[in-house]
């Protein structure tokens, strides 16, 4: 089904850009006050900034020793100031709605602080209660805001102390705070590695139409990082409309750690600039001042609003600067001069906008500086009482990695209501059997028409259907809005399905090939595997990373390897690699409906294989392997289409050596079923383990470490990793054979392993 033609078109002339404004807005309260900002709003601002500061400005305290909150306090971890860069924070942030969503950076104290202040802000009576947790006990609700108030900058100040009344148990301390009932996605420590995750949050506000939006702080580093690019083209993407509900804010402190951003790292005056690429309204990018709150809340505001009017993305750059070293042991002026700092300092963001309160007879410097000393001896009560807080308990080490709910009983409230064709099962032959990647679309069918909140997106899944067919008609049931192709961009489908999971859907992602997910490097090892651990436990990620591997076809190097172990590696992850058709539809089913992510490993060559496949629904639980076949004198241990191998060489000992060997093939590696390998094992005595990777690193050698670990004592020799060689794959027919674990060298070790 096409839409949209893409014609010939040569004729000259040539491209032009439209402007990108520059220091457009108003950074004066006369004419704006109780215009576009009340009163309350306006003294608001200044708390907000305030708050952060002396926040930071305890920091300092503590590091130097100059504060003591508990006999023998000693301040670890790693700690990045934002003192002058206040007024993004909090003029950015004042300006949301409480359900929208941000995601941040290791500089995110002000980005935290301000998200649940202003939510706090938001607050009636019964919500501030709620909050607190706490009965009414008539107190004014200027008391209870307090409270709120003071509850957030303990758990902030908790959190970085390690301990559990923080906001993320202790588990990820300055760089990793959020709060998920505040919108708030996740200070994130990997430069721009939220880009991706607040774009995601964007996609599930558009397609899940809740008005909210998504805005993304970085830094001016983060806006050279591959995924920055890759963000904000998967944003700009126009078939839904023109683009993502996101905002992404170049926090443009003009350094990196010290790299100096004007003039040496990047080859633009204006990192707005980088709007003009994406598409053809240059994101409505703009550049504005950083040190003018006044300015931040407007640009903020009309970003907003052509967020709302479904016209996002959009890209605003605040040149701002930190006053204080990248972290608490840079030494600054190794990079930069006290004349450079003291003009910026002449722009205080705290001291520009304290003298417009006064000017305009908001606040008098008595106010201001009552208001200070009052946050400050506050600041110093949190900090006391967080540093007395509770240490986490090493026997709950493990706790908050997994989640253990699924979207099992969620009943017909979220069923698909309308299909655009109707949706029919695949024709069974006549022992019920039917292609492996047809199994694959019945999964998908099945669970995107019983929960809306399933979409499929990846490189040409949709009319195309797959480089493997494995979603041919999809796009045609459900539509554009559920089953999408993405630009090439596998960190960015990677991310977004994570900040898309967080947010509301359950996406099922496709990297095409499993060589891809190299690409995902920190998307996948980084964000989706610690984004639950990391912030305390508390996040749901009902996400599935479907995936194949190949091999076997000269495709070489890049596109034949087998790298189950990769995503193996990161706690966090669960991984699911099916051998039959039967499996591949009741894991992928289960897959869906976990509330953990999965990645999801099909295999090329499995595709067109057949199988009995029931038509009635069924699901296969993870952790629960299957004997492929029984025998008695040896245990093989393997996956996947390298079974196939192993069936056959079982078939050939069998008959010409009379050796009895018993296949286990665990379906799941994480969960894996260790209990089914190790009682084969102490059954046969003797195991071997076939992959097809190389040795090193494999997942083979995880097994064998679990076989070891628990029934050395019945093995009667060592136990064996049948493999790949120690190279990439290579293309020619002949070396290539020779590199996959064949049922020859199957057969020739289990000989050898027999006879000792
Ligand atoms: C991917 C990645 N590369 C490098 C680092 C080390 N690092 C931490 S912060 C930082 C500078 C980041 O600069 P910017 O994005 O401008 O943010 P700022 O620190 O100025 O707030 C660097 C290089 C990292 N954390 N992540
Ligand atoms: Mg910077």
């Amino acid at each position: 089904m096409r839409e949209i033609n893409v014609l010939p078109e040569f004729n000259s002339g040539t491209i032009s850009f439209q402007d990108i404004p520059i220091f457009q807005y108003d950074t004066s309260l006369k004419g704006q006050l109780n215009k576009t900002i009340p009163e309350k709003e306006a003294v608001r601002l200044l708390e907000a900034m305030l708050y952060i500061r002396v926040f930071e400005e305890m920091i300092i305290r503590l590091k130097s020793g100059k504060f003591v909150p508990a006999p023998g306090f000693k301040f670890i971890g790693a700690t990045h100031l934002s003192i002058g860069q206040e007024a993004v924070a909090a003029g950015t942030i004042s300006s949301l709605h409480p359900d929208d969503y941000i995601t941040s950076t290791h500089r995110g104290h002000g980005h935290s602080i301000s998200k649940v202040l202003y939510r706090i802000y938001s607050m009636n009576r019964k919500q501030l209660l709620s909050f607190l947790g706490k009965e009414d006990k008539g107190e004014t609700v200027e008391t209870l805001m307090k409270q709120a108030i003071e509850n957030l900058l303990f758990k902030a100040m908790a959190e970085l102390f390690g301990k559990e009344e923080g906001y993320c148990s202790g588990r990820g301390g300055s760089m990793h705070i959020a709060d998920f009932n505040s919108g708030h996605l996740g200070a994130n420590a990997i430069v721009g590695g939220s880009m991706a995750i607040a774009t995601g949050a964007g996609l599930s506000s558009l397609l899940l139409e809740n008005g909210r939006a998504a805005v993304c702080m970085v830094g001016d580093g983060a806006a050279n990082n591959g995924i920055c690019i890759e963000s904000m083209n998967f944003a700009s993407m126009p078939q839904f409309g023109e683009g993502f509900p996101v905002i992404f804010v170049f926090e443009n402190n003009q350094y990196g750690m010290s790299g100096q951003q004007e003039k040496k790292m990047t080859g633009i005056k204006y990192l707005s600039k980088r709007g003009a690429g994406f598409n053809d309204k240059n994101m409505h990018a703009r550049t504005e001042s950083g040190m003018h709150v006044l300015a931040v809340r407007n640009a903020t505001r009309e970003a907003l609003d052509i967020c709302r009017k479904g016209e996002g993305p959009v890209l605003l750059e605040f040149k701002t600067y930190r006053y204080a070293g990248h972290s608490l042991s840079d030494r600054r002026m190794t990079y930069r001069t006290a004349e450079e700092e003291e003009e910026w300092l002449k722009f205080d963001p705290i001291d520009l906008y304290s003298k417009e309160l006064i000017e305009n007879n908001v606040m008098s410097e008595k106010d201001i500086k009552n208001l200070r000393s009052t946050i400050q001896s506050l600041m110093e009560e949190v900090t006391e009482k967080a540093a007395h807080a509770t240490d986490p308990d090493p026997k709950h080490i493990t706790d908050g990695l997994l989640s253990d709910t699924t979207s099992d009983g969620i009943g017909d409230q979220y069923r698909t209501v309308s299909f655009n064709k109707e949706m029919n099962k695949f024709r069974r032959d006549s022992s019920g059997r039917i292609l492996y990647r047809h199994a694959v679309i019945e999964a998908l069918m099945e669970e995107m028409a019983r929960d809306s909140r399933v979409v499929l997106y990846g490189e040409e899944v949709a009319e195309y259907g797959g480089a493997f067919q494995a979603t041919v008609g999809l796009y045609d049931i459900f539509g554009r809005r559920r089953v999408f192709n993405t630009p090439i961009s596998e960190a960015a489908i990677v991310g977004t399905a994570l900040g898309a999971a967080m947010t509301g859907l359950r996406p099922v992602a496709e990297i095409m090939y499993i060589d891809f997910i190299l690409m995902t490097g920190d998307q996948l090892g980084n964000q989706v595997a610690k984004t639950k651990y990391m912030f305390g436990g508390k996040a749901k990620i009902p996400l599935v990373i479907r995936t194949t591997v190949g091999g076997g076809k000269g495709y070489a190097g890049q596109h034949s390897q087998s790298l189950e172990a990769f995503p193996a590696h990161f706690p966090g992850l669960k991984v699911v690699i099916p051998f039959t058709a039967y499996d591949v539809k009741g894991l992928l089913k289960t897959a869906i409906r976990d509330d953990n992510p999965v990645i999801f490993i099909e295999h090329q060559h499995l595709y067109i294989e057949k199988n009995a496949v029931p038509e009635e629904e069924y699901m296969i639980p993870f952790g629960k392997g299957i004997i492929r076949r029984e025998g008695k004198d040896i245990t093989l241990i393997s996956y996947s289409h390298q079974l196939k191998a192993c069936i056959d060489a079982a078939e050939i000992l069998d008959k010409e050596d009379g050796i009895s060997v018993e296949i286990v093939d665990p379906r799941t590696l994480v969960p894996l079923d260790v209990d089914l390998i190790v009682n084969s094992v102490k059954k046969t005595g003797r195991s071997v383990v076939v992959v097809q990777a190389p040795a090193r690193g494999s997942f083979g050698e995880h097994i064998i470490n679990k076989v070891q670990e628990h029934a050395f004592s019945s093995l009667k020799g060592p136990v064996r990793l049948v493999s790949a060689y120690e190279v990439p794959p290579p293309m020619s027919a002949p070396l290539e054979q020779e590199n996959l674990p064949g049922a020859k060298r199957i057969v020739q070790n289990i000989r050898d392993m027999m006879k000792s």
